[in-house]
C-alpha cells in the first residue's frame, strides 16, 4: 500500500498484548506509549487496522469543510434506540443509503427522517476509501457521528449492511477518543487505543464483525474543531447497488 511519505507520531496505547512500539511487553496497561511509531506500518487491534496520522491537517480541514456543507443539507440529529432511549452521539449521513434509528428500529434508509434526500458523499471521502480499501467496491453510505462533551458509544456490532464481506472505513477528526475492540462475541477480551484526528481505521476480515465502541472522548484535546468535540466518519458498502439490498429500509417509512 502506498502512502504519501512516511509519517511518524506518538501512539497512546492501552490494552492487553504487546505495546505497538514493541519495546514494552504485554499484560500491562500502557497509558501513554510515547515512543515514535512508524506510520507505514498500521496498528493491528484484534484485526482492526489503524493507520495513525494517515490524513494530514490539510486533508482533515478539507473533510471538515465538506462536512459543514453536508450538515446544512442533512443536520445532525439525535436518534432514538428502538427501546426509546436518546443516543448521546448526534448523527447525520450521506449517500444513497444512510444509517438511521428510531423507535421502529434501525438500519439503512434512502431518505432522511424528515423525508429529504441524503446529500452526496463528499469526493474527499472517496479519496480516503481508495487509499485504504482499494480492492473493495466504492461505498454507498456515509455515517457522520458527532461526539460532544461526555458522549460515548456502547459496545456493538455493525451488521446492518447487506454484504458483510466489504470493509468499513472510519475517519477520526477532532478530539481524541478511546476506542475499544473485542471479538465476534460480546464480553470477550478487548483492546483499546486512543484515536486521534487524522487516524483512519479499516474494519475488514475477521474484525468486520468485532464488537467495538467508544468509551470516552478527551473533550477539548484537539485543535481541528474550534468548539471541541469529535467527528467520526464511517464509509460503508450498505447495499444500495446490491441485489441483496434487504438491509435497506423500505422508502415508504415515514416518521
Ligand atoms: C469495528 N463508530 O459508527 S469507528 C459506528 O468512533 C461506530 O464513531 C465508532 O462504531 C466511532 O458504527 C467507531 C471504528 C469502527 C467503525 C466500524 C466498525 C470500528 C468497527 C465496524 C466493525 C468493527
Ligand atoms: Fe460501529
Amino acid at each position: 500500500m502506498a502512502l504519501s511519505g512516511a509519517v511518524h507520531g506518538f501512539v497512546g496505547y492501552i490494552g492487553r498484548g504487546p505495546c505497538p512500539c514493541k519495546r514494552l511487553s504485554s499484560w500491562k496497561f500502557f497509558k501513554n506509549c510515547s515512543i515514535p511509531w512508524d506510520m507505514n506500518t498500521p496498528l493491528d487491534l484484534n484485526g482492526v487496522t489503524v493507520w495513525k496520522g494517515l490524513l494530514d491537517r490539510d486533508a482533515q480541514e478539507n473533510i471538515v469543510a465538506a462536512l459543514r456543507i453536508l450538515a446544512e443539507a442533512a443536520p445532525f440529529r439525535t436518534y432514538l434506540t428502538p427501546g426509546g432511549k436518546a443516543m448521546s452521539v448526534r448523527m447525520t449521513g450521506a449517500g444513497p443509503l444512510a444509517w438511521v434509528s428510531d423507535r421502529s428500529g434501525y438500519g439503512y434508509a434512502p431518505l432522511q427522517p424528515d423525508g429529504g434526500a441524503w446529500p452526496e458523499i463528499p469526493a474527499c471521502l472517496f479519496d480516503v476509501w481508495r487509499q485504504v480499501a482499494e480492492d473493495a467496491p466504492l461505498p454507498d453510505s456515509c455515517l457522520v457521528n458527532f461526539y460532544g462533551e461526555g458522549t460515548k458509544m456502547g459496545m456493538h456490532q455493525d451488521r446492518d449492511e447487506a454484504e458483510l464481506s466489504h470493509p468499513v472505513v472510519s475517519i477520526s477528526l477532532g478530539d481524541e477518543a478511546l476506542f475499544r475492540v473485542g471479538g465476534r462475541k460480546r464480553g470477550g477480551p478487548t483492546k483499546s487505543v486512543w484515536l486521534a484526528s487524522g487516524d483512519v481505521a479499516v474494519l475488514s476480515g475477521e474484525a468486520r464483525l468485532a464488537y467495538h465502541g467508544i468509551d470516552r472522548v478527551r473533550f477539548g484535546s484537539g485543535t481541528l474543531l474550534p468548539k471541541g468535540g469529535r467527528i467520526n466518519v464511517t464509509l460503508r458498502v450498505a447495499g444500495a447497488y446490491s441485489s441483496r439490498n434487504s438491509a435497506a429500509r423500505a422508502p415508504e417509512r415515514s416518521g
